[in-house]
């Protein structure tokens, strides 16, 4: 599905200007659960200090102070069973090795963060958008997200915060499904029923009846429950920009990476805009690279460098 100009079109149309520019500047939400789980700092990192040991644990000894949370090497099947419902005929199921664990960000990245990296704030021209530190960062395009990753790691190796053979970048898409699943099978992370997404993510705001029903906005990063590896906002509030080339039918096999070239990239997770459908934990969106919107921002994976 490619949103962009088809629901542009229909959010343009149907809400006013009256927009939703919630001047919010309030704490800061990101919890600071490393405690013991976190590896020493103060010391240059390793390849053998990056690796960690159980799925679940965090750490935030980086510049940003953001919390990741380890995703173990493992074996899962990605994409939706036939009988799934609602399901997309581009999720066929494929099984899936990733031989490598990596930290992923337990939210989306923010626009505190954003600006820390990038000195920038796209977010402000746009409509439907939550204003401060910790509302995700939104308006930015695949291109931008990348290059925010790119910084990223050249300023931690700088840093000696990241070891030369370990880099920041946007998760694969099986990356983002297998942290998104948790370990599990069903529609979502924390069963079948669309009923308690409201519980774990903000959606509906615009398509379907959700939690951010009459909140047109992106929402401030987790005040949700977390799925069964600690990650927050996996469903629904932006779309999530993952690093592969958008292909029809899912790759499979060991650490897949998309095709090399191709119009689309993939996003995933759905948003606060979407119904519960497109929150699926197999869902696959998908937009061109230079795509920004309301709804659309990522997520930083720390993984073996990729060669
Ligand atoms: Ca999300």
């Amino acid at each position: 599905m490619v949103k962009s100009a088809f629901f542009q079109r229909i959010v343009r149309a149907t809400i006013s200007s009256a927009v939703i520019s919630a001047a919010v500047f309030g704490a800061r939400v990101r919890s600071q659960v490393c405690g013991d789980d976190a590896p020493a700092t103060g010391r240059k990192q390793s390849s053998t200090t990056m690796t960690g040991s159980r799925a679940g644990q965090t750490r935030n000894d980086n510049g940003l102070k953001t919390t990741l949370v380890w995703i173990p090497p493992g074996d899962f099947t990605m994409g939706s069973p036939k009988t799934e419902w609602e399901r997309s005929e581009d999720e066929k199921q494929v099984q899936v090795s990733l031989s490598n664990g990596f930290w992923l960000g337990q939210h989306e990245v923010t626009e505190a963060e954003w600006r820390q990296v990038m000195r920038t704030t796209p977010w402000f021209v746009g409509e439907h958008v939550g204003l401060g530190n910790d509302y995700p960062a939104t308006y930015v395009s695949w291109n931008d997200a990348m290059k925010f990753c790119q910084t990223l790691t050249e300023t931690e190796r700088q840093a000696g915060r990241l070891p030369s053979d370990w880099q920041y970048s946007l998760p694969t898409e099986a990356q983002w499904e297998y942290a998104c699943r948790a370990g599990t099978k069903s529609r979502f992370s924390f069963g079948a029923d669309y009923l308690d997404l409201k519980d774990y993510g903000w959606w509906g705001g615009l398509l379907g009846d959700g939690s951010a029903r009459g909140e047109q906005y992106a929402h401030r990063v987790g005040q949700k429950k977390a799925n069964p590896w600690g990650l927050r906002d996996m469903h629904g509030n932006v779309w999530e920009w993952c690093r592969d080339v958008y292909a029809n039918e899912l790759g499979g096999g060991t650490d897949p990476q998309g095709p090399s070239t191709g119009q689309y990239r993939v996003d995933r997770g759905g948003s606060w805009f979407f119904s519960a459908r497109f929150c699926r934990s197999a869902y696959r969106g998908k937009n061109v690279p230079d795509h920004r919107d309301h709804d659309v921002g990522f997520r930083i994976a720390a993984v073996p460098s990729v060669r």
